[in-house]
């Protein structure tokens, strides 16, 4: 009877270091922006879009924007979500001229994504999503061969140029990325590199927007 004490007394022991761990955590959203007021506040080369009903920031084709937070709480770890639309023609994994089409972010000067994507019209494609990063062989990067919109959230959204309204013109993914950080300041950078024989028309041929972008910096004490 008195061991049958002990074991409950333990296991309640338990249960209250549980539950105060979990209190232990503290999450603060520092960065939220559906994009909708039009808003880019902290944003350089940020512009805004109406796509699909929603507004988006975005649509570029090479080069992209940089989001500049500061005064951060103290934290250990930071979180990224967001929507990211892949529009109309991407060739994934494609040699030049028509590619490869590499969707990049950075943080604080890191990488944090260097993937390809595919979308639209291209047949025998592949594209290295989700896996984020090449390998690197004598010298040069290898992308690594998925099926295009691998691991989309939606592939059956109308196109934002040249498939427009066309019905699969547009991917959408979801971009997660936890990461240890402890800084007051964070630097998130998305861009492409794009590689398209057809200059003149680039922007409307392949191009990316993202939407919902949420930056939360997580404490533990
Ligand atoms: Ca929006
Ligand atoms: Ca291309």
């Amino acid at each position: 009877m008195h061991n049958r004490f002990q074991h409950i007394l333990v296991s309640i022991l338990i249960l209250i270091s549980l539950v105060s761990c979990k209190g232990l955590q503290k999450e603060t959203i520092v960065y939220k922006n559906d994009f909708e007021g039009s808003n880019l506040s902290g944003i350089i080369d940020g512009k805004i879009e109406d796509y699909n009903g929603s507004k988006v920031i975005g649509r570029y084709s090479q080069n992209g924007f940089l989001l500049k937070l500061d005064s951060l709480p103290v934290h250990n770890m930071v979180q990224i979500s967001f929507d990211l639309y892949i529009h109309d023609t991407w060739d994934g994994n494609t040699v030049k001229p028509e590619g490869p089409d590499i969707w990049i972010m950075n943080i604080d000067g890191w990488s944090a994504v260097y993937s390809t994507f595919a979308n639209g019209l291209c047949t025998n494609c592949s594209q290295a999503f989700p896996v984020l990063q090449p390998s690197q062989v004598n010298g040069g990067f290898v992308f690594f061969n998925n099926k295009p919109n691998s691991n989309a959230i939606k592939t059956d959204l109308p196109g934002a140029c040249k498939l427009k309204d066309s019905k699969g013109g547009t991917s959408m993914y979801k971009i997660l990325r936890t990461f240890e950080h402890t800084e007051s300041t964070l630097d998130i950078g998305c861009y492409a590199q794009l590689e398209d024989s057809d200059m003149a028309n680039k922007n409307c041929n392949e191009s990316w927007s993202v939407d919902n972008m949420m930056v939360k910096v997580i404490e533990f004490r």
